[in-house]
Parts: C-alpha cells; structure tokens; sequence
C-alpha cells in the first residue's frame, strides 16, 4: 500500500519508523511518503493560513499551497484533445483505446488515491472504516491546522479523486497529524504480513463478527501470583470450554460497564441463557425481560 501524507509538521511521523510500521516499511509493504505544505508556498514566511472570511475565531488554511500539493501528487488530467471541426468524431472504441500519457496517466488508468482528511467534523472512524481503507492501493492523507483548510480545496478535490472527511471521536485536537498516525496504525496493522500472527486481527474487539461487538475481558500473564493477587483459577485449570465461557462473561460485564451502547447491538438470537443471567446480574434485562423477572 502507497501512503502519501501532506502536513505542516512532517517531523510527527518520525514514529512511522517504529515498531511494526516500521518493518513494515522496511519489508516493503508500506510506501509512505510524507510531504511538507510548505513546500508549496512561495512567499518569504512560507504562509499557510489566513483569517476567516464572515469573521471568527482562529486561522483557516490557505487553498493555493494545498491546491499545489494536490496537484503535484495526483497530477491532474489534461482535457482530452480537441479534434479539428472538420474531422468526423471518432467512434467510441477508438477514442477509448487512445492512449494518454504524461500526468493524465495516473488519472485515466485510475490510479488516484482517497483522499482521507482528518477533521473533528467527519464521520466516524471505526475499524469497518480501517478495513476499508486496508484494502486500498494509495491513501493521501491531508493533515489540517488551525480552524481547518479552505472548504474549496475538498470541493476541488472531490472532483478527482474519493474524499473521505473522518473523524476520531467526540473530541477535539489541535491537529489532524495524530490522527492520521492513529488512523495508519489500525489500518497498517491490518495488512497481510504485517502483525505475526494472523489470528490477533481475527480476535480484536470490534473485528467484524468477532465477538458479537463484546469488549475484550482481562488479560493475564506469569508469574501465577504477583503481589498477593492470584491469577484467576479457571485460567490455569485447562479446561477450555470453561474458560472460553469464562471470558465471555468477563467481556459481557466490562461491556456493560464501559459501553452499555454496544450492548444494544447485541442480537438477541446470539445470547444463550448464561450470556442473559450475566446481563442481567449487570443490570441489563435483556429480551422482553424486565428487572422484575
Ligand atoms: Cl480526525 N482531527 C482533529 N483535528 N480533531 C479530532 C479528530 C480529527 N477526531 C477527533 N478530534
């Protein structure tokens, strides 16, 4: 997968050389390419934002570099040529099969990539998004500053290329650059070879059928007891189906814990009589079933 990143500070993604990612850029399974807007100024303070237009708080991104740096990435097609009046229009077939060349190249074969824009505004990212996106050839990530870039840019954009404007949560952040490494990360790990081992993509939280949408319960490790705390006893008896029913109660109380909204997603078809006895016991009847029953 070819990744291309356009940011104001280039120097956050420093972290890309870490850890899997970073093998996976070594091993070639990840191309990324991380650009400098400021690159694409020309004037002596390298200027990126103005003022609002209508007033407002803060600084809003200037068009023209971003224009620049789109442009320069994913080149944009040259209008088809245009025959002399006196010539018959070609037929269908024979201007489908004309070949195009230069920056139209990329275009026309099409090869442009999504463009992902990280804004507090944008739809959510979840992990059906990551997969998505995994499966992608070439991602351009465009990281905003300040109040955000000039709503002509996207609109431009749009026009060329698949424009995706996501956001991480309910929150806000000084900058789209953190959410970019967080978007790569869930989407990098997700491309084959890059985690060791295929099955820990296949039991995240939020894979799609993996655990019905359950949070993921407690983990535990040697030694068997640390500072007086025993690891729970069911995990060392050996006796499998016990502790997979084990973990699936655990998930089912921190689910509805942490995230009694997840809980609404359940299918009522997939809960047995246990999974129902431990959303009731954690106070979510479940069914027609009331906590009077
Ligand atoms: Cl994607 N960007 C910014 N700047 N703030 C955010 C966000 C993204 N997601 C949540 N807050």
């Amino acid at each position: 997968m070819r990744i291309d990143i356009v940011t104001i500070f280039p120097e956050y993604f420093a972290a890309l050389d870490i850890s899997l990612l970073g093998k996976a850029r070594r091993t070639g399974l990840l191309d990324v390419h991380v650009h400098d807007l400021r690159g694409w100024t020309h004037d002596r303070h390298r200027t990126v934002d103005d003022t609002p237009y209508g007033g407002g708080p803060g600084m809003v991104m200037k068009p023209e570099p971003w224009g620049e740096a789109l442009d320069a990435i994913v080149p944009p097609t040259p209008p088809p040529p245009t025959p002399p009046v006196s010539e018959p229009t070609p037929l269908p077939s024979a201007s489908a099969s004309r070949p195009v060349s230069g920056a139209g190249q990329a275009a026309a074969s099409g090869t442009v990539p999504r463009l992902i824009i990280p804004t507090p505004s944008g739809r959510p990212f979840t992990q059906a998004l990551a997969a998505q996106y995994e499966s992608e050839p070439w991602l351009l990530f465009a990281c905003g500053r300040y109040e955000g870039i000039d709503s002509r840019v996207v609109d431009e954009a749009r026009t060329r290329m698949p424009v995706d404007e996501v956001s991480l949560g309910d929150f806000v952040l000084a900058g789209g650059e953190v959410a970019v490494l967080v978007m790569i990360e869930a989407i990098g790990r997700l491309l084959p070879g890059v985690l060791g081992n295929a099955d820990s993509v296949a039991d995240d939280s939020f894979a799609p059928g993996a655990m019905e949408s359950l949070l993921e319960g407690p983990v535990y490790t040697k030694p068997p007891v640390w500072r007086e705390r025993p690891v729970p006893d069911i995990l060392l008896s050996g006796h499998h189906g016990a502790i997979a029913r084990w973990r699936r109660d655990e998930a089912i109380r921190r689910t509805a814990r942490h995230r009694p909204d997840l809980l609404a997603r359940l299918a009522p078809k997939d809960l047995d009589e246990r999974d129902r006895a431990v959303l009731r016991e954690a106070g979510f009847p479940v069914d027609g079933e009331d906590m009077a029953d």
